[in-house]
C-alpha cells in the first residue's frame, strides 16, 4: 500500500439496500463533497456485471477527488476496474489469495471481531484492520460484537491502520477515536440520514476536531 493511501478519516459504506432508495452515485458524490476519505461499495443484491459497472463509475469519480475506493468481496472485479483496494471478511477469499491477485500497491482490508482474528489478518498482510461490530447494527445480519476492549487491545498491538465499524453514530463515535481508531467506517448513520452531505460533514468535522 502506498503511503498516500493510508487509511484514516471518514470511511463510508455505500450499499444499495441502505440508501433509502437514493441512487448510489448520488450518495457517493454527496459524501465526497462532505469530505469523506474512503468509500466502500458493498452490494449483496446486484449481478456481478452490474457491480462491475457501478464500481468502475465510482472508481473514476473517486480519482477526480483524489480519495480511496474499496470494493467489498469482489477481488477480481476490483482488479479489472483498477480499484484502490478490496475489503474481505472472515468467510471470504483469504488475504493471501487476494494479494496474489492484487498488486502490492493495492489496499486489502479485513473484518475482525476478535483480537486473535486481527492478529492473523495482520500477519497475513492486511493493510488495515477493521474491528467490529463496535455497536449494534441492523445493516449486517451476521455480525459478532467486538466492543471497545477489543479495539483497545488491537490498538496496543498493531501499527496498522485500524478502522472501527458497526453501529457508529454521531453520539458514540468519539470514544472510538479516543482509544485510537484511525478511521470510522459508517453506513446507515450517513446513507440513511435525510441530508447525507450534512450528516457526513458532521462526522468529518468531529474527526478533524479530535485529530487536531
Ligand atoms: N461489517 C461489520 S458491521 C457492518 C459491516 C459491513 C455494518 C456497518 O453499517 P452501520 O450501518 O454503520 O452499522
Ligand atoms: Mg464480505
Amino acid at each position: 500500500m502506498s503511503a498516500n493511501n493510508r487509511i484514516s478519516g471518514i470511511y463510508v459504506i455505500v450499499d444499495p439496500e441502505h440508501t433509502l432508495g437514493r441512487d448510489i452515485i448520488y450518495v457517493v458524490k454527496q459524501v465526497l463533497d462532505a469530505g469523506a476519505n474512503i468509500i466502500q461499495l458493498r452490494d449483496k443484491i446486484s449481478t456481478s456485471e452490474e457491480i462491475s459497472r457501478t464500481a468502475d463509475e465510482i472508481q473514476k469519480i473517486i480519482k477526480s477527488y483524489n480519495k480511496i475506493f474499496i470494493l467489498n468481496d469482489y477481488v477480481k472485479i476490483a482488479k479489472n476496474i483498477n480499484a484502490d483496494g478490496v475489503h474481505i471478511g472472515q468467510k471470504d477469499m483469504s488475504i493471501i489469495k487476494a494479494r496474489e491477485i492484487l498488486s502490492s500497491k493495492k489496499i486489502i482490508g479485513s473484518s475482525n471481531a476478535t483480537f486473535h482474528e486481527a492478529k492473523i489478518s495482520e500477519n497475513n498482510g492486511s493493510d488495515y484492520i477493521a474491528v467490529g461490530s463496535m455497536f449494534e447494527t441492523n445493516t449486517k445480519t451476521d455480525t459478532r460484537p467486538a466492543g471497545i476492549e477489543t479495539l483497545k487491545k488491537v490498538r496496543e498491538q498493531t501499527s496498522k491502520s485500524i478502522v472501527a465499524i458497526g453501529g457508529i453514530n454521531l453520539q458514540n463515535c468519539s470514544e472510538l477515536l479516543d482509544v485510537g481508531a484511525d478511521s470510522l467506517c459508517i453506513a446507515s448513520a450517513i446513507t440513511k440520514s435525510e441530508n447525507i452531505m450534512d450528516t457526513c460533514s458532521k462526522f468529518v468535522n468531529k474527526f478533524d476536531q479530535m485529530r487536531k
